[in-house]
């Protein structure tokens, strides 16, 4: 199945993380591709630094919450913790979409409910694919204009 991944960092070294956290997934499933590391302003009430933002794309065999797990494996091999509800973070991998599968299931929720209005998720994933689609809300290149 063909998966979107939102990679953030914004404490310890966000590149160094990023880049171990992709050689990761790159171990577990076939990377189709990464975009570009984008600088972004948080998006929270909790002052903190700015972020590292990606996208990758990824073919995998692996069930949707096998996948999840992977990602929550990752999180934690690369330190990271959970202290606060969008504070700042080493590592977070996000399941944005995974096929045509929706779930409103508490511990998955697809596509990830807050992808549309998040810049620093549309932006990344346009560049590495113009065409997409976000299931619930139509063509990202169209949500990312819309957008204030
Ligand atoms: N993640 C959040 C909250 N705010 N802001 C930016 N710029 N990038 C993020 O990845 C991010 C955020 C919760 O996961
Ligand atoms: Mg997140
Ligand atoms: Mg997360």
């Amino acid at each position: 199945m063909k998966a979107v991944i939102a990679l953030g960092a914004n404490i310890g070294d966000p590149k160094a993380q990023m880049d171990l956290a992709v050689a990761m997934l790159r171990e577990a499933t076939d990377v189709i591709s990464v975009s570009e590391y984008f600088s972004t302003k948080p998006v929270s009430d909790i002052e903190q630094p700015d972020y590292l933002n990606a996208v990758c794309i990824v073919e995998s065999e692996l069930p949707a919450m096998d996948l999840l797990s992977l990602l929550h494996g990752i999180e934690k091999a690369l330190g990271r913790q959970r202290l606060e509800k969008w504070g700042p973070r080493t590592i977070d991998l996000d399941l944005i979409q995974y096929g045509s599968l929706l779930s409103s299931a508490d511990e998955l929720k697809l596509p990830h409910p807050r992808a549309h209005e998040r810049r620093f998720v549309l932006e990344p994933w346009v560049s590495i694919d113009p065409e997409a689609i976000l299931l619930t809300h139509g063509k990202i290149s169209e949500l990312l204009v819309q957008l204030p």
